[in-house]
């Protein structure tokens, strides 16, 4: 690397490698339970049906599908795509508002580009999606972080924030929330705080990105209306992805927005990647159309929903004593903090050792340390791996507290 720094932009200092990313790579083919990675469990894949799109989708429409496209995406997908949200009650205009990217990873970072100037102040959840944060580390942006209970972003506190932003003469542009099923904390946005956030949006003036990958498998109850479909101003974001709901691997994602903002981000999408692969975007068009990814859904909200109940009963068993933990309606995640001020980073070598593996909670924190915190996921690990992978758990932290906490 060394060699080579002299020649490396001043920006990729500020890159920082996810620590989600890393883990995946660590944990890798080893005999290690994982609760780290956010990975959907691929028994939900619809795997022979998959396998029929893609070969017709390929005979049948192949000079369409293996050829380029225009940035925004296949517009009988964005059409496909348009009506699929609104039957899961997303708002949309038109479908004109929507642009296809390659995962929502890639609609963050493009909305981030055409709205971040360098020290433009973005508000966060705190705790708040890992990834999100590095776009606007690498953005230069001012990254303010509100604190999140049980019932999402404190908009209480918002509220004094931007106060005391604006009495200081800092204008708020943008605040970034994973309303629905939060990663990493698996909390819900309450209905009053999603109509509050959006007055204050309207009073204070900013925009919303609400980043949506969980919303369409909630276990338990009605689906959560998204900010997008009570925003009647234009103020809202909205970043959706087929990466839960029927392959990541597959890497659609989109953002639908105000189209004025859509169309600088297909500029800025233009020297990313032209466009989006046109091959995957006809067999999630399919998938759609076929009833696909309707289907996938309900795998997922089956199975995930006696996952999560599973690692939930599990974590009482094992760790009542010594933890309190979030108890997520959907998504992927718990979220657990340690009573004692248990470094989960230095722990996590230790779990390794043991056979398990979760994300430290530390990265997803701006202003607390949340070192004694970790996030689980309950979604990949088998239900059996996932009672084993608690009990390794909880021994590892017994282990810890028997050798340094002692008296
Ligand atoms: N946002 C959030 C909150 C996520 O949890 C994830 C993936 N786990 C993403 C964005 C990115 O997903 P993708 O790029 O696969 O659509
Ligand atoms: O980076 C990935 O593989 C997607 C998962 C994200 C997460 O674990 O939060």
């Amino acid at each position: 690397m060394d060699r080579y720094s002299r020649f490396l932009a001043e920006r990729t200092g500020r890159m920082r490698a996810s620590e989600i990313r890393e883990l995946l790579k660590l944990t890798e083919g080893k005999d290690v339970i994982s609760f780290a990675g956010g990975l959907p469990d691929p028994s939900t894949f619809m795997v022979d049906e998959i396998s029929r799109i893609a070969v017709d989708v390929v005979r049948l429409h192949g000079d369409k599908a293996l050829q380029y496209a225009p940035t925004k995406g296949v517009t009988a997908f964005r059409d496909t795509l348009a009506k699929f949200l609104t039957s899961h009650g997303v708002s949309v205009r038109d479908y004109d508002d929507i642009i296809v990217t390659t995962g929502s990873q890639e609609a963050l970072y493009l909305v981030s580009k055409v709205l971040i100037d360098r020290s433009d102040v973005v508000i966060v959840e705190e705790p708040t999606y890992l990834a999100a944060l590095n776009v606007f580390r690498e953005l230069e942006s001012r990254i303010e972080p509100v604190e999140i209970d049980d019932e999402g972003m404190r908009v209480d506190m918002l509220e004094d924030r931007l106060k005391q932003l604006q009495n200081e003469g800092v204008r708020v542009k943008l605040i970034y929330v994973n309303p629905t099923c939060q990663n990493p904390s698996g909390t819900t946005m309450s209905r009053d705080r999603r109509r509050y956030l959006l007055e204050l949006a309207s009073r204070y003036d900013f925009l919303i990105i609400e980043d949506d990958p969980y919303g369409y498998f909630t276990f338990d109850g009605d689906r959560v209306e998204p900010l997008k479909s009570i925003d009647r101003e234009g103020r809202v974001v909205y970043l959706g992805t087929f990466s839960k709901i029927l392959a990541p691997g597959l890497r659609i994602g989109w953002a639908l927005g105000p189209m004025e903002i859509i169309n600088v981000m297909e500029l800025a999408k233009q020297s990313v990647d032209l466009h989006s692969s046109t091959l995957s975007q006809y067999i999630a068009m399919e998938a759609v159309k076929r009833g696909v990814v309707d289907a996938t859904i309900e795998r997922a909200r089956t199975l995930y929903k006696v996952k999560r109940d599973v690692m939930l009963e599990e974590l009482e068993q094992e760790l009542s004593k010594l933890a309190t933990w979030t108890k997520p309606i959907g998504g992927l995640f718990v979220f657990l903090t340690l009573k004692h001020m248990i470094d989960t980073k230095k722990l996590l070598p230790k779990a390794i050792e043991r056979g398990v593996a979760y994300v430290p909670g530390a990265g997803f924190f701006i202003k607390r340390n949340g070192s004694n915190t970790m996030r689980l996921n309950y979604s990949y690990p088998s239900i059996t791996q996932i009672r084993e992978g608690v009990r390794r758990l909880a021994a590892t932290i017994k282990e810890e507290i028997a050798t340094t906490h002692t008296g």
